[in-house]
């Protein structure tokens, strides 16, 4: 070929995967990790089986019915608690290379403290890394899902700041217990959505409002609990144990919704408040709050009429002691938003939202999906990998979690659609932008309960039948998909060798 039509050829390359989205004919590198994940509140059940203490969603979902899809909860769920062999078994079809789940402190410790050890729970854990490790899956395991024991709550929950050191030491147990067998930690689950739908918005469990400050007052906590957890492993459990310990910090990615500087400045601290927050203390190489959230809450909080920052401050030590806590970047993400500039909003009821003064909106011709926060954007996460590599000084990135929800069909074209196009994109940020990733986790292996859309909103590579007993699991066209990516560590019928 000429090297005009060599031209045109890669320009309509070009043009087809950019409009249409088609996957890159690449390979993903030989060492990259795949796996899928779930938690245990959403797919266990068994809430007060075999001395497992009552947690803040059981508490939440019982008190609260009204507020889930169809009075919905998670006593049963998918039944995992019985049914875990079986969720291996899938597993290892697939041919993943992890499973990512999440312990119950309320199943392992019933009053949340270390002083009453339950065995049943301690052994079903037991039972499923083996399992795994039987055939040749290794166990992710992260700490904290959302699932608060009870007793701690009425202790006030998250922010109160001695749930740091109660947290470590459940953190200090589940190292000793599962860690020979378990090299891969992640401490807390998302806890922008614990702190804030939890304790600022109030609308899952716990159900505490208390905008712009319980909210604040929790990820303090939060920020310190993880760190001391990771301390702990560092002084006690690396040197024979030789893991792994991060803490998961979720986020959309939020584009400009013009090239105006305005804009542009809108988007940015957006990221800031809505994962920074999270982020910063930990995976910047300074630590502490993002300074435009100290700044303008400190601001907003005086004018306010308040004596001292809404955001608590943490001491020079204690950016010190946070700082470095991870040994890889823990990332979830699923969707994008646009941002634009807004005047600061009136000074008033304090509330994040004002805190951050920005108008965030999605785009009504993006695709859709059973969630109405979630909008088919693929190019957007390729925009959030690469902002990450550059404001935290190029980390190994490890997607924890992605995935799409629909109504539960089994034929599930638009979840492979959604896979495909966005594994695409994350390869391109490996291979075209240097951007290093090295897992990817989808969410989830199966249907499982959605907290406030109770069953009604479905993540699952497999089918679970909640109106069967028995809980059936059936494969889905994703599932297909999914393990013959990993087996071919391609995205399309035959990739470049
Ligand atoms: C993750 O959160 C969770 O880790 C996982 O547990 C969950 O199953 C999965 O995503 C799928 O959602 O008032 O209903 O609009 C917003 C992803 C809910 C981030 C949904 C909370 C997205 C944060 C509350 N969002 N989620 S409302």
């Amino acid at each position: 070929m000429k090297f005009n039509q060599l031209l045109i050829v890669f320009v309509v390359q070009v043009f087809l995967r950019t409009t249409y989205g088609e996957p890159i004919n690449k390979k993903f590198p030989e060492n990259f990790l795949f796996g899928t994940a779930t938690a245990s509140y959403q797919v266990e059940g068994a809430w007060i089986t075999d001395g497992k203490g009552e947690n803040i969603w059981d508490h939440f979902t019982h008190i609260h019915s009204d507020l889930i899809a169809n009075g919905d909860n998670g006593d049963i769920a998918c039944d995992s608690y019985n049914k875990y062999q079986e969720d291996v078994a899938m597993l290892k079809d697939l041919g993943v290379n992890f499973y990512r789940f999440s312990l119950s402190w309320s199943r392992i410790l019933p009053s949340g403290f270390t002083n009453q050890v339950n065995q049943p729970g301690v052994d079903y854990y037991k039972n499923l890394i083996a399992a795994l490790k039987e055939n040749g899956i290794e166990p992710y395991v992260t700490l904290y899902h959302w699932d608060l024991p009870e007793p701690l709550q009425e202790l006030g929950g998250w922010p109160n700041p001695d749930l740091a050191d109660y947290f470590a030491e459940y953190a200090r147990l589940a190292f000793t217990l599962f860690g020979d067998d378990v090299k891969n930690w992640m401490t807390f689950n998302e806890a922008k959505q614990t702190c804030q739908l939890g304790y600022g918005y109030g609308v899952y469990a716990p159900g505490v409002a208390s905008d712009g400050i319980g909210d604040y007052l929790c990820a303090h906590t939060v920020l310190r609990a993880h760190a001391k957890a990771y301390h702990i492993y560092d002084e006690e459990f690396r040197a024979t144990q030789n893991g792994r310990v991060s803490m998961v910090v979720d986020t959309d990615w939020f584009e400009p919704d013009s090239d105006s500087e305005e804009d542009i400045e809108a988007a940015e601290r957006r990221i800031q408040f809505n994962f920074g927050w999270y982020a910063n203390a930990i995976y910047h190489p300074d630590g502490n709050y993002p300074q435009v959230m100290i700044d303008r809450i400190a601001d907003r909080s005086q004018q306010e009429g308040f004596p001292r920052s809404r955001l608590p401050e943490f001491t020079p030590e204690e950016v010190e002691y946070i700082k470095g806590t991870y040994d890889f970047f823990a990332l979830n993400t699923y969707t994008t938003s646009l941002v634009k500039w807004s005047d600061d909003y009136p000074i008033g009821t304090p509330s994040w939202d004002a805190d951050g003064s920005v108008t965030v909106y999605q785009d009504s011709s993006w695709n859709s999906s059973a969630s109405g926060w979630l909008k088919v954007v693929p190019w957007g996460t390729r925009k959030l990998l690469n902002w990450i590599d550059q404001t935290y000084d190029h980390p190994e990135i490890v997607i924890t979690e992605n995935g799409y929800s629909d109504h539960g069909e089994l034929d599930d074209q638009d979840r492979i659609n959604y896979y495909s196009k966005y594994l695409s994109n994350i390869l391109q940020a490996i291979l075209e932008d240097g951007v290093n990733v090295t897992g990817y986790t989808a969410w989830s292996l199966m249907d499982n309960f959605e907290w406030l859309s109770g069953y009604t909103e479905k993540f699952g590579l497999y089918q679970v039948d909640f109106t069967d007993p028995n809980r059936t699991r059936t494969i889905k066209s994703s599932a297909k998909f999914y393990k013959n990516v990993i087996a071919t560590k391609c995205l399309v019928d035959t990739c470049e060798e």
